[in-house]
């Protein structure tokens, strides 16, 4: 090899090269997101073909940007409904979302409770770096009380979701949280999501130097991988009204829920067979 050769890189088929460099700063937790997603479609074997990402607006929902599949950049918030008809028209389809804690639990809100609720055949990736990092770092639905933000320069006085427990509560059938310095776990899980029949829902805790964690004692995102790495709690099984997060406290990771229940795609068919006997 020369110099100027450069060794292919077996996950390069899953990336387009040609949309690089990327976007991100240095340090953001998306890096390890997108090398966990891709690494757990190759090990998973499905073919590329048949693996969809949605994504809406923001830093994460870049992500599907870089991604060699077929890919869809939707309107701020509608990641979820377009994915459901996604998979609707096409069943054969492992419709993922990838998309920030702003994009999928503020303006979307309504669509993720809902989705979870029709146990909807999806599997959902939320990036939780707890606030807006795109438009520069404002206050949202997962920033911890008292945290700073653009918007909050006397700390947040809002209480935070717990995003486990609403996605446990709406309904889901397999819900994990990780962080970015447990990119194995992130791996394994994605795996098992995909594997659900139904709606399928893993949060991933990352680091947004630029926008958050400068704003809060982490000046780069070492010091906020030092962070998970002491405040990180793993407990498989738990109950994820224990997951909240606050400023400085624990943050509980692992799978708490994995369940099975009739699935939106079963009452679609069971209603078309239905609807069948009676014109018959
Ligand atoms: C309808 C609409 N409202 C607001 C915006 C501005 N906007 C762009 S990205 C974003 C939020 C991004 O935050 P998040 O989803 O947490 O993703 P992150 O950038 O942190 O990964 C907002 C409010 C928009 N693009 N469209
Ligand atoms: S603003 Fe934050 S989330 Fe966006 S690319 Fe920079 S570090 Fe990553």
């Amino acid at each position: 090899m020369t110099m100027h050769e450069v060794e292919e890189n077996p996950l390069d088929v899953y990336l387009r090269a040609d949309r690089m460099p990327h976007i991100w700063c240095s340090g953001c937790g998306l890096g390890i997101v997108t090398g966990a997603f891709i690494r757990a479609i190759q090990k998973s074997k499905v073919d590329p073909k048949l693996v969809s990402v949605v994504a809406g607006i923001g830093c994460t929902g870049r992500i599907p940007g870089y991604l060699n599949f077929d890919t869809f950049h939707t309107t701020h918030g509608r990641a979820i409904p377009f994915a459901i008809g996604l998979k609707i028209a096409k069943p054969e389809l492992h419709v993922f979302v990838i998309s920030g804690d702003g994009d999928l639990f503020a303006i979307g809100g309504n669509h993720i409770i809902h989705a979870a609720r029709r146990n909807v055949n999806i599997t959902v990736i939320c990036v939780n770096n707890f606030n807006y990092g795109m438009t520069g770092g404002q206050v949202g639905p997962t920033t911890p009380e008292d945290a700073r933000t653009t918007t909050t320069p006397y700390g947040n006085i809002e209480p935070a979701f717990n995003l486990p427990y609403v996605m446990a509560s709406a309904g889901a059938v397999y819900v994990a949280r990780w962080t970015t310095l447990q990119p194995r776990k992130i791996l394994d899980s994605i795996l098992e999501a995909m594997q659900k029949d139904g709606f399928s829902f893993i949060e991933i805790i990352s680091p947004c130097p630029t926008a958050y964690g400068r704003r809060n004692a982490q000046r780069d995102a070492m010091e906020t991988m030092k962070f998970y790495q002491y405040k990180t709690k793993v407990k498989n099984g738990a109950d994820p009204k224990e997951g909240d997060i606050s400023l400085t406290g624990e943050i509980l990771t692992g799978k708490f829920v994995d369940i099975q229940k009739t699935t939106y795609m079963d009452r679609v068919k069971m209603l078309i067979d239905k609807a069948n006997k009676k014109g018959a």
